[in-house]
């Protein structure tokens, strides 16, 4: 059946289908105000000076001591990477070019008055650190909306695959198929300077973001809903266009999905889906190639899957206890989850030693718009019991909720109920930062990714002469 899948996508919506021709390269909103290309452009000659000077002034200077804990622990704690679009503090969260979570709400354009941020607000925030005024960021939505045609190839590709595969699968499959269409390979293979690498790798960018709602939703269509695929609409921003192409129309799923979308676009440079693309972007393999190879990374259960993995804990936990299970009963859940060698999806953290802010972003969100939804009491009660479980354990460093623990339950309650897409809409949120990030990189000309690597025989020699101590 999902061979048959009848895809509208493309026909008949003028402003929808302006398909790149060839390798030119479209200017929007020539006047300079609203442009977003010429906005970084002035931006980037004083950026490039100040890593000069950075490395200038202080290129030999330490930024502390590596253990052996650490070079065989994950990397855990060492500075190793530029990364400017966001900045994650232990204690307070992250920063998205300096502003947290509710600097975000309180500053950027929203879609209705004083409702949550629109992302396409945040994707100039990241890229030129600076907050955009409402037309900026409506010119963003227009510029992602011309870009967002999508190959027919696509689709088929994505029917090519058996029936089973999983959603973040399909999405790496789909941003594969679109790689054709890099202009930054085009460019490398025409030899171009070098100093150019970042507009091309701005244009894949910008054509990868805009292109990426439509095929996130046809991998929805596609997977849970028979196949029918549903245009975009020429009026929504690009948020709430994902929710309108997966079938949801509600006001209130759309104003879910710009904060959701927002919140969950970057958390600075380590964690996996980020660095995997930085680290593949660094080879100069195009935004295509390292976004899917950061999707990759984004698809395992310690990191972006967990946001499946909370739902499918939830709904084991309340097929065993109940919809509404005592205090205790959960606590005895959690404690036989730790016992049988698992860990306990949406707690826990590599960076974050306190409640994650985006966390509380969607608590308030839910407490706001669904205070009696018996699945957001039910994660309310498990932030009262399951802190205390896993710090008892005493080798749990963060036993507080990270990002997965809530978004399930926003989902759920508009509807989106196959918990197995939902890594998928992270995914798509993902591309802001990574790819806004990859656009400086290029742009500040960051050299390949080469860490050292150490046998343990190499370690256990070096220790044995006492140097390092
Ligand atoms: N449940 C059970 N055990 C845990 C948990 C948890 N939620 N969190 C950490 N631990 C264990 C961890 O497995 C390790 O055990 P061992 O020494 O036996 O290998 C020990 O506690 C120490 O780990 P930490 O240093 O506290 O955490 P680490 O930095 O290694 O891992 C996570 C961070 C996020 C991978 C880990 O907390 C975890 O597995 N959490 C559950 C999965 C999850 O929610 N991931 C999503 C993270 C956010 N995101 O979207 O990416
Ligand atoms: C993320 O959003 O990438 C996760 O919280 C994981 C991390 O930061 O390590």
């Amino acid at each position: 059946m999902l061979a048959q899948a009848v895809c509208r996508i493309g026909l008949g919506l003028g402003t929808q289908s302006l398909p790149i021709v060839g390798n030119s390269l479209r200017r929007f909103c020539s006047d300079g105000v609203d442009d977003l290309k010429k906005a970084l452009s002035e931006l980037i000659p004083e950026q490039q000076e100040r890593l000069k000077a950075l490395k200038k002034n202080y290129g030999s200077k330490s930024l502390g001591e590596v253990t052996v804990d650490m070079a065989i622990g994950g990397m855990r704690g060492i500075p190793g990477m530029l990364w400017e679009t966001s900045l994650l503090d232990p204690e307070e969260g992250i920063r998205f070019r300096g502003l947290s979570i509710p600097d975000l709400q309180a500053q950027l354009p929203s879609a209705v008055p004083g409702g949550q941020p629109i992302p396409e607000g945040l994707l100039w925030l990241l890229l030129t650190g600076k907050v955009p005024t409402k037309e900026q960021a409506v010119s963003v939505t227009e510029e992602l909306r011309e870009r967002s045609h999508l190959g027919a190839h696509v689709l088929k590709v994505l029917n090519s695959l058996p029936d089973d595969a999983h959603p973040m699968s399909q999405l790496s499959v789909g941003v594969m198929a679109l790689q054709s269409g890099s202009h930054f390979a085009a460019a490398y293979t025409r030899g171009t300077h070098k100093s150019k690498y970042w507009e091309t790798v701005y244009e894949d960018s910008m054509d990868l973001i805009a292109k990426l709602p439509q095929l996130a939703a046809m991998i929805y269509r596609r997977t849970y809903k028979g196949g029918e695929q549903i245009n975009p609409h020429h009026k929504l921003d690009w948020a709430a266009n994902l929710a309108y192409m997966m079938g949801y129309e509600d006001s209130g799923c759309h104003e879910m999905m710009r904060m959701y979308q927002t919140i969950h676009s970057d958390h600075e440079g380590g964690n996996v889906s980020a660095h995997t693309t930085h680290l593949v972007g660094s080879a100069l393999s195009d935004p295509y190639l390292s976004y899917a190879a950061g999707m990759n990374g984004l698809a395992g259960p310690l990191h972006g899957l967990a946001n499946q993995e909370v739902l499918r804990w939830l709904k084991d936990l309340t097929a065993k206890l109940g919809p509404q299970p005592d205090k205790e009963a959960v606590r005895k859940y959690v404690e036989d989850t730790l016992a049988s060698g698992k860990v306990v999806p949406g707690y826990g953290h590599a960076v974050l030693r306190k409640t994650d802010p985006r966390y509380t972003c969607q608590r308030e969100f839910a407490q706001k718009y669904m205070p009696g939804y018996p699945l957001f009491k039910l994660v309310s009660d498990l932030y009262e019991v399951v802190p205390e479980v896993l710090g008892k354990t005493g080798k749990i460093k963060n036993p507080w909720p990270n990002v997965d623990a809530h978004s399930g339950v926003l989902l759920q309650y508009y509807g989106i109920t196959e918990e197995n897409y939902y890594t998928v809409l992270f995914g798509v949120s993902r591309a802001l930062g990574v790819l806004a990030q990859g656009v400086w990189s290029r742009a500040l000309g960051l050299p390949i990714e080469r860490p050292k690597s150490m046998t343990m025989a190499s370690l256990e020699h070096m220790l044995a002469q006492g140097t390092p101590t």
